[in-house]
């Protein structure tokens, strides 16, 4: 039971890390000795030392001795030398004799690794404390690293009915400011924001996170016939170029020329395939119109649904063309949470 209560504070630290890690995992790690707490620590930034090295070092500043202690760290203990030293050896060096660790790592280079090296040196280890909450939290990390296809999230804002827009392709505003703050947690999150043409061209979005400390992001347009180009050679001044890094897909690269990074890619999945290979964990979906396009790949839905009805309007996933109920994918709801004036629906694909 305590080693649930230490391994909530790990977890709870870990998210401090929340879009800072990527496309590493936010790890959390306390040190704990005769039951009490003697350092915390976490992954602070992509690149930076581990949550275990940030929980040593800080319960070193306070003056006690790590020999003897319990570590709970929210993820297998790396094995491997990356960008940090292998926190396995340095776990083993500090003499810590009890390693609790709430999932294994699915990093290749990892995964096993650690905990064999761990217990080959003597130290106790136990495995799977909170593994559900601790996989959940590094849901992006997971995917990512074991298929280097990104996590792909749909955002919507819908009327109760179901539209993103009018006839009319007006969608400004189906929810209120609070659901907007929102998604700018959700943009904090993710490495990379996807719209399509005529979002930009209509709406001049910036496509960035304003929340302070958050990382620049990668702004990806589905363009395949090069509008934003003529739009911007027009003489338009468009704010999604004002900060971050530009990536288009387009059967029309030459017309991106001097303005931003153009692939020849229009299929959705070798769209997320070069997404991948250009380091981007993780991508949300935040057009409506080609939510459709990538339904089949999304790995999460985000939708907000506001106090309006249209009728008649926009349809995000018109072009499933459900005929028959059967047809239709399958999803299971993960949760729903109010949001100001509007509710916020979360679901995965496939049903539990
Ligand atoms: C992190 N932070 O707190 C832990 C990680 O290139 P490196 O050295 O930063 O190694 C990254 C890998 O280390 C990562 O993919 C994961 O497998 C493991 N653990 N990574 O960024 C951490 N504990
Ligand atoms: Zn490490």
């Amino acid at each position: 039971m305590s080693d649930e209560k230490f391994m909530k504070l790990a977890l709870r630290l870990a998210r401090k890390g929340e879009g800072l890690t990527n496309p590493n995992p936010m790890v959390g790690a306390v040190l704990v000795k005769d039951n009490k707490i003697i350092g915390t620590g976490w992954h602070k930034r992509f690149g930076d030392k581990h949550a275990e090295v940030n929980a040593i070092e800080d319960a070193k500043r306070k003056g006690y001795t790590i020999e003897g202690a319990t570590l709970y760290v929210t993820l297998e203990p790396c094995s491997h030398w990356g960008k940090q030293p292998p926190c396995a050896d340095r776990i083993i060096e500090e003499g810590i004799s009890r390693v609790v660790i709430a999932m294994v790592d699915p990093n290749p280079l990892v995964s096993g690794r650690g905990i064999k090296k761990l217990k080959e040196a003597g130290v106790e280890v136990k495995v799977g404390v909170l593994e559900e909450e601790a996989k959940k939290l590094n849901e992006i990390f997971v995917k990512y690293i074991t298929t280097k296809i990104p996590f792909v999230s749909i955002k919507l804002a819908l009327t109760l009915d179901g539209f993103i827009a009018t006839q009319n392709f007006k969608s400004k505003w189906i929810t209120d400011e609070k659901a907007r703050g929102e998604v700018q947690k959700l943009r904090r999150r993710h490495m990379a924001i996807m719209v399509g043409a005529n979002t930009i061209i209509q709406d001049n979005p910036r496509l960035d996170c304003r929340i302070k400390g958050c990382t620049e992001k990668f702004k990806v347009i589905l363009d395949s016939q090069g509008k934003v180009a003529d739009f911007i050679k027009k003489g338009h001044k468009l704010r999604v170029f004002e900060n971050g890094k530009v990536i288009v897909f387009t059967k029309r690269p030459e017309k991106f020329k001097g303005i931003c990074e153009a692939y020849p890619i229009t299929e959705p999945f070798e769209i997320l395939k070069k997404l991948g290979e250009i380091g981007i964990d993780s991508v949300l979906i935040e057009g409506g119109r080609i939510a459709g396009e990538f339904l089949n790949f999304a790995d999460k839905l985000y939708l907000f649904y506001g106090p309006k009805i249209f009728g008649r309007g926009i349809k995000p996933f018109e072009i499933l063309k459900v005929r028959d109920i059967n047809e239709a994918p399958k999803f299971h709801i993960e949760g729903i949470k109010r949001v100001g004036k509007s509710f916020l629906v979360t679901a995965y694909p496939g049903d539990r």
